[in-house]
Parts: C-alpha cells; structure tokens; sequence
C-alpha cells in the first residue's frame, strides 16, 4: 500500500478539542486521554492564548482549568460563547468544596459538563467528551434545519423567486432607508398577458413550467440589489433599491423585451409569452409601501389597456417613456 493511500484510509478525528490549562501536567494529560478516545487534541496554556486559536480554527469542545493566571476559567468560556457559541465547553474543577461550587456555577453559565483534576481515567475524559460533541452536532443539525425551513418559508417553491411574504418585508425596509437617507426606490409590478391561456392550451404543469423560465429571465437581466419577487399567482414584483422613476422604466422595459425575446417550450411546442409592467416610484406622498405598489398597479393596469407587452409609469409619464426610449435607442 502507497503512502498517501494509508494516509486517506486513516479515520478522520472524530472532533477537535482545545485543553487550556496552566498546568503543563495536567494539560499534557488530559490531551492525551482525548487523543486516545480517537479526537484530535490542541492545548493552550491560557485564556487569551485558547481564544487566539479560537478565532482562527473551528473547535467542537474547549476543556478548560477555573483558576488560571490572567484570564480565568470563567472568562474564557464567556469569550468561547462570543466567539463560537455552539462549542461546548467542559471545566477542570479541583476536589474542594470550593471547587465544586465553582463548577456550578459554571454549569449555570453555560459550560456543558465537568471533569475532575486530575481526571480519574481516560474513559471518563472520553465519554465526557464524546457526550459534548454529540450534543453539539445534534444543536448545529437544529440550527441547519432552523436556517433551512427559514429559508423556504422566504421562497416560493414553484419558481424560487422570494414569496410574498418577503416582499412585504422587504418594501417596508426599502421604503423606510429610501426615506431616511434621501434615496429613490422604485418598483416593478409584472403581469404575465394571457396567462390563463396557457393553462387552457398547456394545462396547469404547463403553465408552472412557463411561470419558472419567467422567473428566471426576469432574474437574469436585474442588477445587483434588485430582486425579484412572486407577488403572487402569475403577477411578480421587482424592488429596485436607488433606482428613480426613469431608471425602474428602463429596468421594466428591459424586463418586458426579455420576457418577449425568450420564448418556452412546453409540451415540445415553443411559446411566445410577455408581459406588462407597472412602474412607479416612491414620492412624498406616498403614505407608505403600499402606497407605492398601488400606484405601480395603476400603471400595470395602464399597459394592459395599451395592449400588453409593454411597461409604464405612474406619473409624468410620457415625458419619462419618451426619455426612456431616447436612451434606451442610444444603445446605453
Ligand atoms: P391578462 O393578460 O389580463 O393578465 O390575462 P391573464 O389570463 O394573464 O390573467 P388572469 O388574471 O385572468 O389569469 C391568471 C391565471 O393565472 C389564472 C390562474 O389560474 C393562473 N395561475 C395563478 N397561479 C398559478 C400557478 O401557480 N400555476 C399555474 N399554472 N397557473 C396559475
Ligand atoms: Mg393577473
Ligand atoms: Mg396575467
């Protein structure tokens, strides 16, 4: 067998353990016991030296000594908890009834078990440590699966774009930072035209297929800080944070002309799809978020009447197409 075969066949530590100790013996003792139960040990001779390293590497458990010079037991896992919240942390407590009270004291701040100093054996150090590890892998697991469902109660299963939910919030946040620093802030309402035609033609699977390829043309041509959101059924909303009024026009007419330019294929047949959009921009009288997005709605409900495929803007609003269309011809 090859070197560097034996090296990826040896068994992956089963966690990594920081002992921090002033005692060079005490130490070297436990980091041993931890290294014999399969754990990859590191040792540190005091606090501002454990929480060095802990700023550099990840850690599944820190076993540390109460009283050390400098930084003592009880400063160090309060600096574990800042730095790495989901280390565990086990305390070294002497044998007086001093130190026990120590000790829980530091079960009540947060340290996950004890060890006595010296440790009585070294099955006792490793089922210590086998124990904080597990209970720190089922808290990280959590956490993962509290970020995960966070992240789909955010989206939209069908087409991935943010849900409705997310946009209320977001045009909440966006409306009070345009207003507190100065900024304009536009928004896009889209509609795809004859939707329930395509569910007629295609039925519902094919009418979910052409709702995911419009959510993905729409987010391919949006720029950085602009995002797409499904408002709901077949009607989308993009945020365009610092954009004003002719800039979310360009935007939107950018939108309906790649939507148009990007046709589907469902069912082997190629469909032609596009949209109508309504643009407006928050103004001083704008009441609130919503506000904004009823008056973008008028407007969506203005490029309908126009005969769809088409954006446009509530307000001044042939003096801006006009402008836009300048510059949209001028190549940009
Ligand atoms: P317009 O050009 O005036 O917008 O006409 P439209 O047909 O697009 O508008 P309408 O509001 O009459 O129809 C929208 C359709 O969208 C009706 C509804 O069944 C369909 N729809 C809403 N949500 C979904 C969905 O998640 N999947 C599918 N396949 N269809 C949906
Ligand atoms: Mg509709
Ligand atoms: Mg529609």
């Amino acid at each position: 067998m090859r070197k560097d075969e034996r090296k990826e066949m040896a068994p992956a530590p089963k966690g990594r353990v920081l002992v921090v100790d002033d005692s060079r013996l005490v130490r070297m003792m436990v980091a041993n016991f931890v290294a014999r139960g399969g754990f990859e040990a590191e040792q540190a001779e005091d606090g501002a030296t454990a929480l060095a390293l802990l700023a550099r590497r990840a850690y599944d458990v820190v076993i540390t000594d109460l009283k050390m010079p400098g930084m003592d037991g009880f400063e160090v896992l309060a600096g574990v908890k800042r730095v790495s919240p989901s280390v565990e942390v086990i305390i070294l407590t002497g044998s007086l009834a001093q130190d026990a009270s120590c000790a829980v004291r530091a079960l009540r701040l947060g340290a996950h078990d004890y060890l006595s100093k010296p440790p009585s054996s070294a099955d006792q150090v490793i089922l210590t440590v086998q124990r904080a590890i597990e209970k720190k892998q089922l808290k990280d697991a959590n956490q993962r699966l509290v970020r995960e469902l966070e992240s789909l109660s955010r989206r939209d299963a069908l087409t991935g774009a943010l849900n409705r939910r997310s946009f209320d919030e977001a045009l909440a946040q966006e409306v009070a930072r345009a207003r507190r620093h100065d900024q304009p802030l536009g928004v896009v309402m889209l509609d795809i035209d004859h939707f329930k035609g395509v569910n007629d033609a295609y039925g519902h699977p094919g009418g979910d297929e052409v709702l995911r390829a419009f959510a993905n043309t729409v987010k391919g041509c949006l720029r950085e800080g602009d995002t797409l959101f499904r408002y709901g059924g077949e009607e989308f909303a993009v945020l365009l944070p610092h954009a004003d009024g002719e800039g979310a026009l360009i935007a939107a007419q950018r939108i309906v002309a790649a939507v148009a330019g990007a046709p589907v294929r469902v069912d082997g047949k190629i469909l032609r799809v596009t949209t109508s959009a309504g643009v407006a921009c928050l103004g001083a009288k704008d009441a609130s978020g919503e506000a904004l997005v009823a008056r973008a709605d008028r407007a969506l409900y203005d490029a309908k009447r126009g005969g769809r495929n088409q954006a446009a803007f509530h307000g001044r609003r042939l003096a801006l197409v006009a402008r836009a269309a300048v510059a949209a011809a001028g190549g940009r």
